[in-house]
């Protein structure tokens, strides 16, 4: 058998994975016209790029001195936790980079736990050295004493570091010794992970992760733990659920470079993508078809977030979107589930609507600006988080925040987080900020971001991740003002904004549609008032388009998609197309509104 090595890549988000990847994949001669775009060619995905983080985990493989090694690129983002601890499966070994200004953070925590507890052999790099306030030795004792609480093992707390740059090309085991290239990490990785372990005995692949090409549907992916599978072989499927059933492979795939190779045969130890099985879900077995012998089972975990999606039933609905129809919308979020494995749907009583539960906030925007990029209307109501009955009380989800900041701000931050119920645990120095940490309610985290960062000016930098659930903390104060109503549809004037710019902050320019009911401001006061932002001196509105009045209005306030959905309260809406976003009050009539709160 030719000499492998399985291996996944794992951090806190932003530490560098990809860029590491990447470089490799380039150092290794696996393509050669890389040129400095500033772009990871793994993150490969409109959205990947834009956003800059790994949405989806992905596999390549490189060959050193004859030996092949799979490489799995995973995401860094908490909301994407499941996917990392899921195609852990596959490999044998973890590089677990660890940025060397940040250190350890909640995310490193969460897959680092994972690794060790699937008895992987770790291996530690100290990420971005280069940078100037980096401080590589203390981060490694904060690794180390990581390892230390996580109870890891006396070989896994021998773990070698490497340090270096990701983004400069190249590992060290001294940081102040510069190397030439990765050839130490690559040197590290054929002498700590270990070749996969296989045992003799018909083929068994767990399927850890899948992929979906429109030509021949759904594919799966895994690790031949045993055995030989062979093109147009008839197999069983062993169920993760339960039961089985058969289906033949009628292609299979190793990994290469940066794609795939379409093989006659795989060996026991390597990784494969594999065709052919219709309808398998995460966790099945592909095993043999007389004696077929099931991997243990794999949980699939637990949405933590739930929205309601609607079509599109605003005054300008069917104006940008391709797909309006209820009929458009279950289909496209059915289809979702056959490869969103975290998202489940429910009914709401209402063919007009569908409850999405999903992973958080990211998790489900990145669905919602899919859509909208596809050609989609829809509407999405305020994210809640999921409480569930425990021991006869009602819990809620608790999450572990940490946010670095400079000290000047300290104050504000702990102030901000207390009022949403979050609880100091830490406070200590760190480089020249100050680092906290906190246990908070999920529900106080929405909306906590922005609002840190405008206390802030920009400058904390906070992540959070899921600990457990515990007893409901009782109501949080919600956002403390309301929102401007349009009282009318027509086109806003520049005349109008500036007469009612003491009222609040704006969301809408001069000479915009809007409609009644559209949030198109923030009051500068708790509760709701409506404005009129249609009327205007009509006369000289038209002469230059309220151009006098328009130079001395403040530029409207812009949200992103997240933004959007950490803001909105309970009653309003988010409306989305593929041209536009708008807030909205579910109820769009002033008078209908008033009845319903009564
Ligand atoms: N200075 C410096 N910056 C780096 C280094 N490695 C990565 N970066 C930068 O850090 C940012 C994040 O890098 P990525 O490679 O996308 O990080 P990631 O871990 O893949 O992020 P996610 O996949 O979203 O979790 C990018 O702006 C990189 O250019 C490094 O060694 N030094
Ligand atoms: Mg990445």
């Amino acid at each position: 058998m030719k000499a492998l090595r399985n291996l996944a890549i794992i951090a806190h988000v932003d530490h560098g994975k990809t860029t590491l990847v990447d470089k490799i994949l380039f150092q290794t001669n696996q393509f050669k016209a890389h040129e400095e775009v500033g772009e990871l060619i793994l993150d490969s995905h409109d959205l990947e790029r834009e956003r800059g983080i790994t949405i989806f985990s992905k596999n390549v493989a490189v060959r050193y001195k004859d030996t092949k090694i799979n490489i799995i690129d995973t995401p860094g983002h908490s909301d994407f936790g499941g996917e990392v601890e899921r195609v852990l499966r596959m490999a044998d070994g973890v590089l677990l980079l660890v940025d060397a200004f940040e250190g350890p953070m909640p995310q490193t925590r969460f897959v680092l736990q994972k690794a060790l507890a699937l008895g992987l052999r770790p291996i530690v790099i100290i990420n971005k050295v280069d940078k100037e306030n980096c401080r590589p030795d203390e981060v490694h004792d904060a690794v180390f004493d990581l390892f230390f609480h996580l109870d890891a093992t006396e070989e896994q707390l021998n773990f070698p570091t490497l340090y270096g740059s990701s983004k400069q090309g190249w590992m060290s085991t001294d940081w102040k010794k510069p190397s030439e290239d990765f050839t130490p990490l690559l040197e590290a990785i054929l002498e700590h992970v270990p070749p996969p372990v296989v045992s003799d005995g018909t083929p068994q692949l767990q399927i850890t992760s899948l992929d979906f090409s429109s030509y021949v549907g759904r594919i799966a992916i895994g690790k031949l733990s045993r055995g030989i599978l062979t093109e147009g072989m008839p197999v069983t499927l062993v169920r993760n659920a339960g039961g089985q059933t058969r289906g033949r492979v009628k292609e299979l795939f190793v990994f290469e470079g940066l794609g795939r190779q379409k093989v006659g045969s795989v060996q026991a130890g390597d990784l494969c993508a594999v065709v052919g099985l219709d309808d398998f879900q995460i966790g099945d077995t592909v095993a043999d078809l007389e004696q077929p012998e099931g991997m243990p089972p794999i949980t699939v975990d637990e949405p933590t977030m739930s929205m309601l999606f609607a079509i599109n039933n605003s005054p300008f609905f069917g104006k940008e979107g391709k797909f309006v129809t209820s009929r458009h919308l279950r289909e496209r979020l059915e289809k979702e589930t056959e490869k969103n494995l975290a998202l489940r749907l429910a009914e709401t009583g209402s063919a007009d609507s569908l409850q999405v539960f999903g992973r958080g906030i990211l998790h489900l925007s990145v669905l919602i600006e899919t859509m909208r990029r596809e050609g989609y209307e829809l509407q999405v109501g305020q994210p809640r988080v999921i409480l569930k009955e425990m021991d006869g009380q009602t819990c809620e989800p608790i999450e572990h925040l940490v946010v670095d900041v400079p000290e000047e701000h300290a104050g504000k931050v702990i102030e901000q987080v207390n009022q949403r119920k979050g609880e100091m645990q830490i406070m200590e120095p760190k480089g020249d900020m100050v680092h906290l940490e906190f246990s908070i309610p999920s529900r106080g985290l929405i909306g906590l971001r922005s609002n840190l960062l405008t206390s802030t000016q920009g400058e904390a930098i906070m992540s959070h991740r899921f600990e457990r659930y515990e007893p409901f903390k009782g109501q949080l104060p919600g956002r403390i003002n309301g929102s401007l109503v349009s009282m009318e549809t027509g086109m806003t004037t520049g005349y109008s904004i500036d007469k009612l710019q003491d009222r609040g902050v704006f969301f809408v320019d001069p000479n915009e549609s809007i409609y009644e009911g559209q949030v198109v401001g923030e009051n500068n006061r708790p509760g709701d008032l409506v404005v009129n932002l249609v009327k205007g001196k009509q006369l000289t509105n038209m002469r230059a388009a309220g151009k006098d009045d328009n130079t001395r209005i403040a530029p409207r306030r812009v949200f992103s998609l997240e933004d959007a959905m950490e803001y909105i309260q309970d009653d309003e809406y988010i409306e989305i197309t593929p041209k536009s976003m708008r807030l909205r009050k579910i109820v769009l009539r002033e008078a209908d509104r008033r009845r319903k709160s009564n």
